[in-house]
């Protein structure tokens, strides 16, 4: 098999070094010579225009191109009957799927006639309310070949936050399923589209994947089956040409006020780091099989399951299921059955399955495994070290990967065994990402031992180009409070060794007494409380000392406030010693495992009157529980 990868795959840390300042004393000439591997309908004619005042990023400028002639039509010689995508159904008694890239392709081609088929043309939007089945990625890869914009949105949200997206993009065309089975739950998901479609008037036919047999109401004259659709259609298809900065997808995402704003990503750039990011931070090799437990409604499962590791033409795993179902040892039988070599997933996964203790990983070999992979959040040093010992055995390299919906791709992480791992450190930038850490007046902090806000000063291929319709809010958001930067909203550090460690977003630093605190340090100093499951911690106003902290913990026993504070005094010191310590059955969180802390900050505040939207939250019941304990 030709290893078309092997001459962007860094293999050393003195290539990483070289190759870094390579790719930062030439931007252009870095990201044009890897793009130039891959297949353009026409050769862009500059490769890069920018600036950040308004912003206008452009990559690959006047290239055309489709993204799924990349991901698909250039595997056919090389790699046709390789398995591309490896399907592990929800219940571990049902049989899985192994769809080869010639298999995949045919699909992606006969799905492109059915939307063609059904009304939907360049330009469009299509909304991808699916379960975790393949169908969800043949979908993607459809619009893309099509020149649909897609927009996944994550099939366990609302009706309410469907409609909302449907509207923002006035999608055409929705495309989803009847049920989706989670753990031991069925999810009536046509049943949510249908409520959604009533709030929306732009969508005209709904196309439905068959996953649980439910019983569900079709409308007539908008509502189709999948099975149906796709009768008689071609399996070939020409794919549309594309500019290098046409949109691909839009992927809504929540700031930290307002309704969700959607991130757009355009065909060529997204395609060049998506791929360069996934070979060089896994250091996938041809035949390996890689496993991202990820959903595909969110940005991970956009960039790390679907289009970066096709791009590399490597075999990757659908899950449908949850880390607990059957038990929790599911994700290690999964590694086992599959032979997974290289495992990514979240700390909120680790943190959960760690509190089942070590018998459902014991009953595993997972010897197959030589990297694993964290994403999302910062890594506590306690689940960083579980996760190391448990299921890396001590020697496979941990990734912490720090980057963001905005980003498209993975900015700074060890690149596994090439770059040195330090716990919960994401450590050092991806070649070609300029990050900065910069003081409250954007002045940046050069050198060892500093800590600040993170700003990236150059652009890179998978930048996000705008919010979709509402230009102003990305110019807002990202690029105004500081001059000529791109600002992520993280704080970090770069230790003595110039280690980067991301602190958390800095809305959530408290500032108690003139002094600055990551919440997340905070919280890690309490994690460590042996009977401490897991804790968030906000500011309040404080009439002394400015700000105070309150924290919400999840523990195992009652009584151990006193016994909390006494281990954060240990750890940090008594500055940072909770002013409150509320112990809760649960944490406000998104469907993505994030706590939400605005909805904490408001209780700890006593500003309970309005709590804002709370629909998207994975357990809503339990802001009244806090609220009603709260001091
Ligand atoms: C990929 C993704 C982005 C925010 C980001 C940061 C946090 C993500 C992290 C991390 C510390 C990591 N974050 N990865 N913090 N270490 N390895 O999660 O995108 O959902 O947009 O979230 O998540 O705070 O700003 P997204």
């Amino acid at each position: 098999m030709n290893d078309f990868t092997e001459a962007h795959r860094i293999s050393s840390l003195l290539e990483y070094t070289q190759t870094y300042d390579r790719s930062i004393k030439d931007p252009e000439k870095f990201w044009s010579e890897i793009a130039d591997s891959f297949t353009w309908r026409k050769k862009w004619s500059k490769t890069l225009e920018w600036n950040f005042k308004d912003p206008n990023v452009k990559w690959f400028v006047d290239g055309k191109l489709n993204i799924t002639e990349n991901l698909l039509d250039r595997h056919l010689e090389d790699r046709g009957d390789q398995v591309a995508i490896l399907w592990e159904p929800n219940d571990p008694n049902e049989k899985g799927q192994s769809i080869t890239y010639k298999e995949l392709h045919a699909k992606v081609c006969q799905f492109s006639n059915t939307m063609i088929a059904n009304g939907v043309g360049k330009g469009d939007r299509v909304i991808i309310y699916m379960p975790m089945v393949p169908e969800a990625a043949v979908a993607m890869m459809a619009c893309a070949r099509i020149g649909a914009v897609h927009s996944v949105v994550f099939a366990g949200f609302s009706s309410s936050a469907l409609a909302d997206r449907i509207n923002d993009c006035e999608a055409k065309m929705v495309l989803t399923a009847d049920g989706n089975f989670r753990g031991a739950k069925t999810i009536d998901v046509k049943g949510l589209v249908d409520e959604a479609l009533e709030k929306t008037t732009s969508v005209e036919k709904v196309i439905v994947y068959q996953r649980t047999k439910t019983d569900v109401k079709m409308k007539e004259g908008r509502d189709i089956w999948w099975h149906d659709a796709i009768m008689n259609m071609s399996d070939q298809h020409d794919a549309e040409e594309m500019d290098s900065e046409d949109l691909l997808f839009i992927l809504y995402t929540s700031g930290s006020t307002g309704k969700p704003k959607g991130v757009v990503h355009t065909c060529g750039g997204y395609m060049i780091f998506t791929y360069y990011s996934f070979l060089n931070v896994f250091q996938y090799k041809p035949r390996d099989i890689y496993w991202c437990t990820a959903d595909v409604g969110w940005i991970t499962g956009h960039s790390y399951i679907v289009y970066g590791p096709l791009l590399a033409g490597a075999t990757t795993i659908m899950f449908e299921g949850v880390p607990t179902y059957p038990d929790a040892g599911r994700f290690w039988e999964v590694c086992d059955k599959h032979k997974v070599n290289q495992f990514y997933t979240a700390p909120t996964a680790i943190r959960a399955l760690q509190a089942h203790g070590l018998e459902p990983v014991q009953k595993h070999k997972l010897d197959t495994i030589t990297v694993i992979g964290s994403v999302g959040e910062p890594i506590n040093e306690e689940a960083w070290h579980w996760y190391h010992e448990h299921i890396g055995k001590g020697k496979c390299p941990l990734v912490d990967t720090w980057w963001q919906t905005e980003t498209g791709g993975i900015m700074i992480s060890a690149l596994a065994g090439i770059t040195p791992n330090k716990p919960a450190h994401a450590s050092l930038p991806l070649p070609g990402i300029q990050p900065i850490i910069v003081d409250a007046d954007g002045n940046e902090l050069e050198g060892n031992n500093v800590e600040g806000n993170l700003c990236i000063k150059h652009p890179w291929p998978s930048i996000l180009r705008t919010t979709y319709g509402d230009h102003e809010r990305c110019r807002q958001t990202y690029f105004s409070t500081y001059k000529n930067m791109y600002f992520t909203g993280d704080g970090a550090k770069r230790d003595h060794d110039g280690y980067l460690r991301i602190l958390g977003r800095v809305d959530d630093v408290i500032n108690v007494s003139g002094h600055r605190m990551g919440t997340a340090e905070v919280e890690n100093a309490i994690d460590e409380h042996p009977k401490v499951v897991e804790s968030a911690v906000v500011g309040f106003p404080h009439d002394i000392k400015g700000q105070g902290i309150y924290a919400f913990v999840i523990a195992e026993t009652d009584g151990i406030e006193e016994e909390i504070r006494q281990t954060v005094k240990k750890m940090i010191g008594p500055i940072a010693k909770p002013d409150h310590i509320q112990l809760v059955s649960g944490l406000p969180k998104t469907r993505s495992g994030k706590i939400m802390r605005r909805i904490l900050r408001k209780i700890a505040s006593k500003d309970t009157d309005n709590m804002g939207d709370t629909s998207t939250l994975l357990n809503p019941e339990v802001v009244e529980e806090i609220i009603k304990g709260a001091h």
